[in-house]
Formats: C-alpha cells, structure tokens, sequence
C-alpha cells in the first residue's frame, strides 16, 4: 500500500470503572488483549489494543476507569486513565446507558473539562429500551466538549463496525506505528499474567482480595511449540493464602485449569501452567512493588 495513503491514531478509551471500556477495546481488536469481568475495577493499567481498517493502523488505549480513589493503586490507576487523553487523536467516554442516574458520568465529564472534544459512546444498549435511549442523550447535552454520539452493544457488537468506520477515516495521515499483524503492546508474559488475574476475579467474586496480582515468574518455550508458564499470585496476607488455594487446593486447580485454556486458545499451542501463592506484606504502598506489577510506568 502506498505509505501516503496511510493513516494511524490513538484513540483513548475512558469511562467509569465497569461501562464496557475493555469489552469494547476487545471488540474493536476482535480478540481478547484486555482482561474483563462483572466486577468494577478489572483494569489496572493502560493498555493498548490494535487493528487495521482498510488504510487506517487504530491504536485503542483501554484504561482503568474513573472514580474517586482513595488507596495508593486506586489514585495511580485514575491517573492513568486521565493521563491517556494527552496525545490521544480521539477521546471516546464509555458510558454504561443501564445505568439509573448519570451523575457519576456528569462529575467525569467535568473532570475531563472542555478544552478536548469527546465522543459520546453509549454502550449495554442491548439492555434498555429505544425510547429511554433519546432522553438519556438529552441529559448529556448540556456538555459542549461533546462533538459526536454513538449507541453501541461492545457485548453484541451492534454499532462497533460504524463506530470504527467513522474513528477511522478521522486518523490523521500518518505512516502505521505497528506490525501490522500486532495487537497489543502488552509483552506474552503480562498478558499471561492479566488472564490468571481475570480466573481469579470471576472465580472468587468478593472474596478476591483487593489487593492480589499476578507475576509470571517464568516462560519456557519448547521444540514441539508447547510452553511451560510459572507464575505467582501475590497477596499482601498470610491470611489472604488460604482464600486463594481453597480447600485442599481445589480452587487454584480450577482458576490453573481455565486460564490455561484461555492462554491456549489464544496462543494456539499447548500450555503447561504452574500456579503458586506468594506472601508479599503491604505491596501496594510500595512503588517498586507497584511498578513490577506493571501499574506505576516509572
Ligand atoms: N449486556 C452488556 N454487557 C456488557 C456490554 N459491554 C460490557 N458488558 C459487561 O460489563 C461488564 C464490565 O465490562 P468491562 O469491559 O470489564 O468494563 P470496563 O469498563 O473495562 O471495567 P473496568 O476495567 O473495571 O474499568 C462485563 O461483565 C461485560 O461483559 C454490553 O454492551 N452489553
Ligand atoms: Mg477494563
């Protein structure tokens, strides 16, 4: 293709913790580089998810979602999300249209200010009906910084392909900063830590503690294509152990067995993963901590 005809973008990805952000960004990809869950809060960090459409190299950045932190983790994560709009050709603000009051949309909206247009995506419209749909896009008018609407389902995939039609012919010229075939910047080993981190997530619900992640402690590739993946889920707690091995070991077993099957789905070849428990006290108010788990960049 010639290289002048070529466009390429970044287009950040923001909203409230749960509105559908990754769901979307996976969607836009068409496979799974962002980790998703009911629970709100499942992305920790930046992440970026690629495609091509036509002559056109789209960089989505999944972000954590914006809300009032408290905790060390909780305050660099909503930076991170804030910080995505630098830079970014469009700002796309998920909100979850299900929702019974939009307040909490308003307060990020102000937050953002009106200095940077922003596109209005209301997504889970699979879940309400038409007519509540005009009136909800009323509510949001009173926001000038607002410059377009879209009514999209990142679940069914209903308005996507229009949404990444209109992002696309709106890139700026511009040679592809990727491979072509790349997805994501998400290096094998943090991806393969985030699907362990997404098992534990919907497999313990609420008992999950706050604070657990993921570390791959080892990759080995084999001659026959097969790889073998050591990892360790770290808690802050002694006490948090017990919650994540279950009885007799049952629950590690089963959050091993489906992030192996995730991981090989994707990675297209047999995986052999080892899952252990590591007692790390109070890692959260440690930036170097912070930093391997890969949520504070420097
Ligand atoms: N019905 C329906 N559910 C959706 C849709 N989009 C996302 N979801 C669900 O909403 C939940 C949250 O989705 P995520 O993609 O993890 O949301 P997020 O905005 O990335 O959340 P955080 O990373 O926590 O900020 C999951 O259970 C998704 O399956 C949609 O269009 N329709
Ligand atoms: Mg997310």
């Amino acid at each position: 293709m010639n290289d002048a005809a070529k466009r390429c973008g970044f287009i950040a990805v923001l909203g409230q913790p749960n509105a559908g952000k990754s769901t979307l960004v996976n969607a836009f990809v068409g496979s799974k580089v962002s980790i998703v869950s009911p629970k709100v809060q499942t992305t920790r960090r930046r992440i970026l998810g690629l495609t091509i459409h036509e002559q056109t190299q789209l960089i989505f950045v999944d972000t954590p979602g914006i809300f009032t932190p408290k905790r060390s983790l909780e305050k660099s994560m909503v930076k991170t999300a804030l910080e995505a709009r630098q830079g970014a050709d469009k700002v796309l603000l998920i909100v979850d249209a299900r929702q019974k009051s939009f307040e909490a949309s308003f307060a990020v909206l102000k937050q953002l200010g009106e200095h940077q247009s922003i596109v209005l995506v209301l997504n889970k419209i699979d879940l309400i009906d038409r007519q509540r749909l005009l009136a909800i896009i009323q509510k949001f008018q009173a926001f000038p910084q607002i410059s377009d609407t879209f009514m999209i389902s990142a679940l069914t995939g209903e308005g996507v392909s229009d949404l990444l039609q209109w992002l696309a012919v709106r890139m700026p010229q511009s040679p592809w900063l990727y491979p072509e075939d790349q997805m994501t910047d998400l290096p094998l080993r943090l991806w393969a830590a985030e699907i362990t981190r997404e098992q534990l997530v919907l497999q313990l619900e609420h008992e999950l503690p706050y604070e657990t992640y993921v570390e791959t402690e080892t990759w080995e590739n084999f001659e026959n294509g097969s790889v073998k993946i050591q990892q360790a889920v770290v808690v802050a707690r002694l006490a948090q152990k017990g919650i994540i091995l279950g009885r007799q070991g049952q629950r590690i077993k089963a959050i091993s067995q489906r992030a192996r099957i995730e991981m090989e789905k994707h990675l297209g070849h047999p995986v052999h993963l080892f899952l252990f428990v590591k007692v790390t006290d109070d890692w959260m108010d440690k930036p170097h901590l912070l930093r391997e788990a890969g949520i504070l960049d420097s």
